[in-house]
């Protein structure tokens, strides 16, 4: 029904794009332990730098961290209908498990990879993502403001 130049139908549909996201085990430390490798900058402090964005850009968020692979497994599976974009920063579990790329897989929700540091120039067994073959992309190596870039990302992701 329009209604002058105004598209009702369209706005009543209108809801904003909401984004999760999840981090994995020991990011918690993040700013408390080895700033020489993670930096100074804390997981709360990136939280708030993320919603500060996000209230920008008009798009909702939830925050979590996790040091539990089902836990994490959990809070992909039942995204599903609540959010329309995942950003992962799956810490350790990137490397590692199966779980969680078979739960992304399953979701079928577009989900975001990301990292603070380049996990290419690190060490050998960090260049090897479980996770990225069932992730829309990768950002890696940008410090706290991969968090922002993944952000920028989701909000472009056209509805399927
Ligand atoms: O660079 C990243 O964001 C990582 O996902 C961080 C993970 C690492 O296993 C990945 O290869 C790359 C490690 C997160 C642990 O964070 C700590 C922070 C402070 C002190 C100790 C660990």
């Amino acid at each position: 029904m329009e209604i002058g130049s105004t598209n009702w139908v369209a706005l009543f549909r209108f809801r904003f794009m909401k984004i999760l996201f999840l981090n994995g085990p020991n990011l918690n430390l993040l700013g408390h332990r080895e700033p020489e490798v993670y930096g100074r900058t804390t997981l709360t402090d990136i939280e708030a730098n993320v919603r500060k964005r996000a209230a920008q850009l008009g798009a909702g968020i939830d925050f979590r961290q996790s040091n539990l692979e089902g836990e994490l497994v959990a809070w992909i599976q039942q995204a599903k209908g609540e959010f329309d974009v995942i950003v992962l920063n799956a810490a350790a579990y990137t490397h590692t498990s199966i779980a969680l790329r078979d739960a992304i897989a399953g979701v079928g929700l577009p989900t975001i990879e990301i990292h603070l540091s380049n996990v290419h120039a690190r060490e050998e067994f960090r260049h090897k993502s479980l996770i990225a073959p069932v992730c829309l992309g990768q950002i890696t190596g940008f410090g706290p403001n991969s968090y922002i870039l993944a952000l920028d990302a989701s909000i472009n992701i056209k509805a399927k």
